[in-house]
C-alpha cells in the first residue's frame, strides 16, 4: 500500500491519543505496539472488506482450512512486510524517538499451537492469501496458549500462557455471526406431518460459539483472507435460565486452554468437546454463508472445499451430514455425496497413539445425534464394502470398532482426498498405517509435501541474508522463491561467500547476546552452532544428540589439549505436560549443560544451551544463527518436519536421517552438502518384521558407547539419578524403541566429520550456499498451489514476476 511518512506519523499520534488518552512520551512499549497494531488493522480494513466483497461478487470457490492449532507467530512485522510499509513505519517511529525492535518484542506470540502442525497451518494461511486464493482458517481462540515453559532446577515447569492479557490488536469480535453448538441431552425422531422423521433434541447443554476474525494479509497483492477462531460463551438465553457455576465453568473450559491434559478421562472428554465445538461452529457458519448467496445446495461442492488438518476436525463430516439432512431436508445419499466431495484430509503422523480414537460411551453421551450419524456411516460402509473386500479388512477399517470411534478411518471414508506430507510419509501411509484403507480407496491417496513461509523465515527472521540475496539476484524471489536457485551461480564468488560468513556471524552474535542476557551463558560466535529445535519426543531422539554431547565432554576431559572445533549445542523444545519421559530428557540435558558449561577443563570449547519457551519468535532468533540442523528422528517416524526447511533456507547444513522431508532436502541440495546417517525406513521395518533388534548387543560391542551411556547412571552428571536411570533403562532394559544405539556410531562419525569440515570456511560456505539456493522449492506458496490444483479445485494467481 502507499503510505507517506508524515501521514503515518499523524495517524499514529492520533491513534495513541484516541486509545490511551496520553501523550506519546507517556506510553509503554506495549501501548505503542497496541496502537500500531490497531492502526495497521485500520489501514488494511478496506483491503479486507474488498477481498470479501470480490469473492462474493465473483462467486469464488472458498477453502476452509480446519485446524485445532494455528501458530502464526507475531503478526506486526509480517503484516508490515506484506503491506510493503515496513520502511516507512520504521522511519516514522524512529523520528518519533521510538524503538521499533522494542515495539515488535511487545507483541505476544499467539499461543495457539504446539508444533509443526500449527505452524504449517499458519504458513499455509499466509501463502493462500499471498497467491490470491480464497482460503479461510477455522480454529479455536484459546484463552491460554499451550504453556509458558520455564526451567526450575533444570526441570520443565509449565506456567499459564496468558497471551491475551492485553487484548489482541488484530482480531475482530463478530458476535452477530455467533452459532449455537449443542452437547449432550437426548435425541429422538419425531414424525412430521408429511410422514418424514426429524430429530428432536431435549435437555442439551448449549454453548454459544462467538467468532473472532483476524485478517491474513497477502504479500503485496491487496488480498486479505480471514482466520476465524471460535470462543465458547454462555448462550443468549443466559438471563432467562439459571446457570450454576459448574455449568458456567463447563462452557468456559471449552476454549480456555490449548491441549487440556489428555492423560485422564476428564481431559479427554474436554478435548472431544473442543473438537466438536469448532467443527460444528465452523460448518454452521460455512453453510450459512453459502446460503446467503445461493438459493439451493446444488452448487455447494463447486463453491466450498473443507480441509481436515489432522484428525482433530474430523467431526466436520458428520456435522455437515447433520446440517444437510436435519436442517435442509437432504436425503442421506445426496448429503453423503455432497459431504465426501467437499471434504479432504491430511494425515500428519504415522504414530499410532496420535491417530485419535474415542470410547463410544463418551462420544455417544456428549454427541448423541452425531453418534447416530456415525453409526449410519459405519453401517453403510460395512454393507457396501464387505461384499467386495470381505469382513476382516472392513472390520479393521470401519469407523466404529473395538468399542471406539476411529477418527482417522472416519476422515478417510468421509473425504475424497487423503494426503501425507512428504513422499516417504505418504508411502508409509499406503503401505502400513492406512494400508487397508488404501486397498479400498487407492484413488483417494496422494502426497503433498509440506512447505514453509519463506518470506517470514528470510525477510523477517534474517534481514541481513535477505538483503544480501537481493543485492545479488534482485527481489523477484520474494514472489517466486524457486528463483533462489540463481544464487548457485555465485558458488565461486569469494567475496559473496565471505559476505555470507559475515551474515552468519551477525546472526550468531544476536543469538549469543540473547543467551548471555537471558541465561547468563557466554557462547562464542566462531563455534559450530549445532541446533535441534522441535517438540520433545522420544522418536525425535534428542537423546541421541545428548549422547554426542556426553561423548564430546569425555573426549575433552581425557585430552584437554586436543585441537577441538568449538561447539555450542542449542536446544529448544517443550514436552507435553503429562509426558514423563520427555520431561526427564529435558532435565538430563539441563544437568549436562550445568556440568559442561561450568567445567574449567572444558572452557569455551563446548557449551550446551537449552533455551526455554521455544516458539515461533525464538525460532526467528535461533534459525538464522544455525550451522547445523539436527534432523535425527528414527527413519519412518517424522512425517515431514518443517524446521528442516527453515534451517536449510537460512544456510544450515542438515545432519539428518533419511526420514520425512529430509530425503527431499538432501535430494534438492545434493547429498554432498548434507550429513546423512543411520538406518533407513526399510531397515527399521526390517527389524520390526524379523523382531531381531537387540540394543544390548550394540552396547556390548562398543566400549565408547558403553562409557557414554553408563555416565547416565554413574553420578558423572550431578542431580539426575532417577532421570538418568530412566533414559538408561529405555535404551537397554526396554530395548531402545527408537533405535538410538543402532544409529549412534554412524551419527558420531558424521559429527566428527562436521568438526573437521567446519574448519575449511570456504568449502563450508559453499555447502551452506547450496542449501539456501535449493530451498525455494520448499516454499508453502507452491504447496498450497498443489493443494488448490489437485484437491480443492480452487483458482489462485501465483504471483510469478
Ligand atoms: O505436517 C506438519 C508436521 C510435520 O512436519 C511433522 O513431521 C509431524 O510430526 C507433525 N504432526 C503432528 C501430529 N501429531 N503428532 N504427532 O504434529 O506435523
Amino acid at each position: 500500500m502507499e503510505l507517506k511518512e508524515a501521514e503515518f506519523v499523524r495517524d499514529y499520534i492520533n491513534e495513541i491519543k484516541a486509545t490511551y488518552a496520553v501523550d506519546l512520551k507517556d506510553t509503554s512499549p506495549m501501548e505503542q505496539y497496541m496502537a500500531l497494531g490497531h492502526l495497521i488493522k485500520r489501514y488494511n480494513g478496506e483491503n479486507w472488506t474488498d477481498t470479501s466483497k470480490s469473492y462474493r461478487k465473483n462467486d469464488v470457490k472458498q477453502v476452509y482450512y480446519f485446524s485445532i492449532e494455528f501458530l502464526p507467530g507475531r503478526l506486526l512485522q509480517s503484516n508490515l512486510l506484506n503491506l510493503g510499509i515496513t520502511d516507512v513505519v520504521k522511519k516514522g517511529l524512529k523520528n518519533l524517538g521510538l524503538n521499533f525492535d522494542k515495539i515488535v518484542r511487545s507483541e505476544p506470540d499467539p499461543g495457539l499451537g504446539n508444533g509443526g502442525l500449527g505452524r504449517l497451518a499458519a504458513c499455509y494461511m499466509d501463502s493462500m492469501a499471498s497467491i490470491g486464493m480464497a482460503g479461510n482458517g477455522n480454529g479455536i481462540r484459546y484463552r491460554y496458549g499451550l504453556f509458558k515453559q520455564v526451567f526450575m532446577n533444570g526441570y520443565q515447569v509449565e506456567l499459564p500462557d496468558d497471551w491475551l492479557r492485553n487484548g489482541n490488536a488484530w482480531e475482530v469480535r463478530r458476535e452477530n455471526r455467533a452459532c449455537l453448538v449443542k452437547f449432550g441431552g437426548h435425541v429422538w425422531m419425531q414424525e412430521q406431518p408429511d410422514g418424514s422423521l426429524k430429530p428432536v433434541y431435549d435437555h442439551t447443554d448449549d454453548v454459544l460459539a462467538v467468532p473472532y476474525d483476524t485478517g491474513i494479509i497477502g504479500y503485496h497483492n491487496v488480498v486479505t483472507n480471514t482466520l476465524r477462531l471460535w470462543s465458547a460463551e454462555l448462550p443468549p438465553n443466559a438471563e432467562e435460565r439459571y446457570y450454576s457455576q459448574k455449568e458456567r465453568d463447563n462452557i468456559d473450559d471449552i476454549t480456555k486452554v490449548l491441549y487440556p491434559d489428555d492423560s485422564n478421562e476428564q481431559g479427554r472428554s474436554l478435548r472431544l468437546r473442543q473438537e466438536y465445538f469448532f467443527s460444528s461452529a465452523g460448518v454452521q457458519s460455512i453453510v450459512r454463508h453459502y446460503l446467503s448467496d445461493h438459493t439451493s445446495l446444488k452448487r455447494f461442492v463447486q463453491k466450498v472445499a473443507i480441509h481436515i488438518n489432522d484428525t482433530h476436525p474430523t467431526l466436520v463430516i458428520p456435522e455437515l451430514m447433520r446440517i444437510l439432512m436435519d436442517e435442509h431436508d437432504c436425503p442421506w445419499d445426496l448429503a453423503w455425496q455432497i459431504t465426501t466431495s467437499t471434504m479432504s484430509y491430511t494425515n500428519h503422523t504415522i504414530m499410532q497413539e496420535a491417530l485419535e480414537k474415542w470410547p463410544i460411551e463418551m462420544f455417544q453421551g456428549l454427541l448423541p445425534r452425531i453418534y447416530q450419524i456415525v453409526e449410519e456411516i459405519n453401517r453403510r460402509y460395512r454393507a457396501d464394502k464387505i461384499p467386495v473386500f470381505g469382513e476382516d479388512i472392513v472390520d479393521r477399517t470401519a469407523p466404529l470398532g473395538d468399542g471406539q470411534v476411529r477418527m482417522a478411518y472416519l476422515a478417510v471414508i468421509g473425504s475424497h482426498s487423503v494426503n501425507g506430507v512428504a513422499p516417504l510419509h505418504t508411502e508409509l501411509l499406503e503401505k502400513d498405517v492406512l494400508a487397508d484403507l488404501y486397498r479400498i480407496y487407492p484413488e483417494k491417496f496422494n502426497n503433498k509435501t509440506n512447505g514453509i513461509a519463506e518470506r517470514r523465515w528470510l525477510e523477517i527472521a534474517n534481514q541481513p541474508l535477505s538483503k544480501l540475496i537481493d543485492s545479488k539476484i534482485g527481489k523477484d524471489w520474494h514472489f517466486n522463491p524457486k528463483l533462489l536457485q540463481e544464487l548457485s551461480t555465485f558458488e565461486n564468488d569469494k567475496k559473496f561467500l565471505n559476505q555470507l560468513v559475515d551474515v552468519k556471524k551477525e546472526n550468531k552474535q544476536r543469538l549469543a547476546d540473547y543467551v548471555q542476557s537471558e541465561m547468563g551463558i557466554t557462547i562464542r560466535t566462531d563455534a559450530i552452532y549445532d541446533v535441534q529445535i522441535k517438540r520433545l519426543h522420544a522418536y525425535k531422539r534428542q537423546v541421541l544428540h545428548m549422547l554426542e554431547i556426553i561423548r564430546e565432554y569425555l573426549e575433552i576431559k581425557e585430552n584437554p589439549q586436543a585441537d577441538i572445533t568449538p561447539r555450542v549445542h542449542i536446544f529448544g523444545a517443550k514436552a507435553a505436560p503429562s509426558y514423563h519421559y520427555a520431561k526427564s530428557v529435558i532435565k538430563v540435558i539441563n544437568a549436562l549443560a550445568d556440568l559442561v558449561n561450568n567445567d574449567p577443563d572444558i572452557g569455551d570449547k563446548l557449551k550446551v544451551v537449552f533455551i526455554p519457551n521455544y516458539g515461533v519468535s525464538l525460532g526467528e532468533l535461533i534459525i538464522p544463527a544455525a550451522d547445523i540442523s539436527e534432523q535425527i528422528s528414527t527413519a519412518s517416524k517424522e512425517a515431514s518436519g518443517t524446521s528442516n526447511m527453515k534451517l536449510m533456507t537460512n544456510g544450515a547444513l542438515s545432519l539428518a536421517t533419511m526420514d520425512g522431508a529430509n530425503i527431499d532436502i538432501i535430494r534438492a541440495a545434493g547429498s554432498e552438502n548434507e550429513y546423512t546417517f543411520g538406518l533407513t525406513a526399510a531397515d527399521v521395518y526390517g527389524y520390526y518384521h524379523r523382531n531381531d533388534y537387540r540394543s544390548k548387543a550394540i552396547y556390548d560391542g562398543n566400549p565408547e558407547l558403553q562409557k557414554v551411556v553408563d555416565s547416565l547412571i554413574t553420578n558423572m552428571i550431578p542431580g539426575i539419578s532417577t532421570e538418568g536411570r530412566e533414559i538408561y533403562d529405555s535404551l537397554l532394559q526396554y530395548n531402545d524403541e527408537y533405535f538410538v544405539l543402532a544409529d549412534y556410531a554412524d551419527y558420531v562419525k558424521q559429527q566428527k566429520q562436521i568438526s573437521i569440515d567446519f574448519k575449511d570456511v570456504e568449502t563450508w560456505q559453499k555447502k551452506s550456499l547450496a542449501n539456501i539456493a535449493a530451498s525455494g522449492t520448499f516454499s508453502a506458496d507452491y504447496s498450497v498451489a498443489r493443494y488448490a490444483e489437485d484437491i480443492w479445485q480452487v483458482p489462485y494467481k501465483l504471483i510469478l514476476k
